[in-house]
């Protein structure tokens, strides 16, 4: 049984990595006879998400065939592409399209770099307006919003059923059968990284704001409530931080419960739970469900690049921004549909049948929230912030003394006295 088991799951990741190849080979085929290449700099190591994109990609070539091809690069996680995006301002080789999250929009546009999308693109009414709003600055829009996640409580419904517990709807609840689960199971079953993205959920359901009056603000009572939920929750035992790899990538390693991570980690989870995976929104306050933190990229366009790319590039977002795009690409990876009409197509329908789960992710992007999107975001949400939770997770400072040495540091850099 298990030979048997094992064989067909070789097979199944075998065909999945040869129609991948395939994808890949195809695009190389079709850029290499195309008049016009647009590379479209993207932060899709692999899997579903990176599959999706380059099929997308092929299917788009070949309806394009005579105007030319998209080029999909990968250029390493999120981060090594906003790194190389900044050195490609100064060596002057920019692609004609990137993934940037909208932190990234706002420094880019620093720079002048981008082009205006507003009147070129023709899905854009159709479009989910939270992400839309998104990706105006000073009115204008910058972006397209293509692969927009959003944060879900993932379970383990074996367990659940096994000591008879409930799924968790309000904060409180969370925590109480986090701890009682914990207790029963022997060992801590919420599952976090000790990051930006996981303090941000407890962060805003709590009531936290980063931006008061006008001023960047870390260490807030909410922040420090927050952070002391996660510290907490470890030295109680019903909280075990997650510091190498995804959280899919320790399954096996323990006891699994919960965990409130993105939405696009839906087919890793997947793939990985050998129990069965329950997702639901998250638990919240007055019945209703938490906000989640809004991830995913938007897809930008660089202004300097030359008419026939930029054609291309603006045919590229419409198509990938489409109804029916969005209903398979949100439905091979766990992405919120941005668009509003993707719901109805054969591809969503199809997978809400098969897996009625789905409807979370969708539900879910109505209780969504942003972090700021300023310039400096990412270096503060990362080498800042991030550093001053997996601090005081990592027992190395108390929660307080974290987040106001974060600030010391935001308020510094916003200064520019670091940089
Ligand atoms: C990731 C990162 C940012 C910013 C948030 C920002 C930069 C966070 C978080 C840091 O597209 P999302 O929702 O999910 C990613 C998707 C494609 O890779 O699949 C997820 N994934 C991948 C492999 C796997 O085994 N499991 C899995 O869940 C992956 O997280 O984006 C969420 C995670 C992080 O990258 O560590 O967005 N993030 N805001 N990154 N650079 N800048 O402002």
């Amino acid at each position: 049984m298990k030979k048997v088991f094992l064989i067909s799951a070789l097979a199944v990741l075998l065909s999945f990595a040869f129609a991948q190849q395939k994808a890949a080979d195809v695009l190389k085929a079709q850029c290499a006879k195309a008049a016009v290449v647009a590379d479209l700099w993207h932060g899709f190591r692999g899997g579903a998400p990176r599959a999706a994109l380059e099929n997308l990609a092929v299917a788009f070539n070949k309806s394009h065939a005579d105007e030319g091809c998209v080029r999909p690069i990968n250029q390493g996680g999120y981060r090594d592409l906003s790194t190389k995006i900044k050195a490609a301002f100064a060596a002057g080789n920019l692609p004609a399209m990137a993934q940037a999250f909208e932190n990234n929009i706002a420094l880019y546009l620093q720079a002048d770099a981008l082009q205006p999308l507003d009147g070129k693109l023709s899905s854009i009414a159709e479009l989910n307006p939270l992400f839309v709003n998104a990706v105006r600055f000073d009115g204008k829009l910058y972006g397209l919003p293509f692969n927009k996640s959003v944060q879900i409580l993932y379970y383990n419904r074996d367990l659940l059923k096994k000591y008879g517990y409930a799924l968790p709807r309000s904060l409180n609840d969370f925590v109480s059968t986090a701890k009682k689960l914990s207790k029963a199971a022997g060992e801590p079953v919420y599952w976090f990284r000790p990051d930006t993205s996981t303090f941000a959920y407890w962060f805003f359901n709590m009531g936290g704001k980063y931006v008061i009056d006008g001023k960047v603000v870390v260490n807030s009572p909410q922040a420090v409530m927050a952070l002391t939920t996660l510290v907490n929750g470890v030295k109680d035992g019903w909280a075990k931080a997650i510091t190498s790899g995804y959280i899919n990538q320790n399954f096996g390693k323990g006891v699994y419960g919960f965990s409130t991570d993105t939405s696009a980690g839906y087919s890793y989870y997947l793939r990985a739970a050998k129990f069965d995976l329950g997702i639901a929104t998250l638990p919240g306050s007055g019945g209703k469900p938490g906000y989640g933190l809004v991830q995913g990229t938007d897809l930008i366009v660089f202004k300097d690049i030359d008419a026939a790319k930029q054609k291309l590039a603006l045919e590229f977002l419409d198509f990938v921004s489409s109804a029916k795009a969005q209903a398979l690409f949100s439905a091979a990876t766990g992405y919120v549909p941005v668009n509003l009409k993707a719901q109805d197509e054969p591809a969503l329908q199809d997978k809400l049948m098969d897996n009625p789960d789905f409807k979370v992710v969708i539900e879910q992007g109505n209780y969504a929230v942003f972090e700021p999107a300023i310039p400096e975001w990412e270096q503060i949400r990362f080498d800042i912030l991030g550093q001053a939770i997996t601090a005081a997770v990592l027992g190395k400072a108390t929660p307080k003394a974290a987040l106001d040495k974060a600030q010391k540091q935001v308020d510094d850099l916003l200064a520019g006295r670091i940089r």
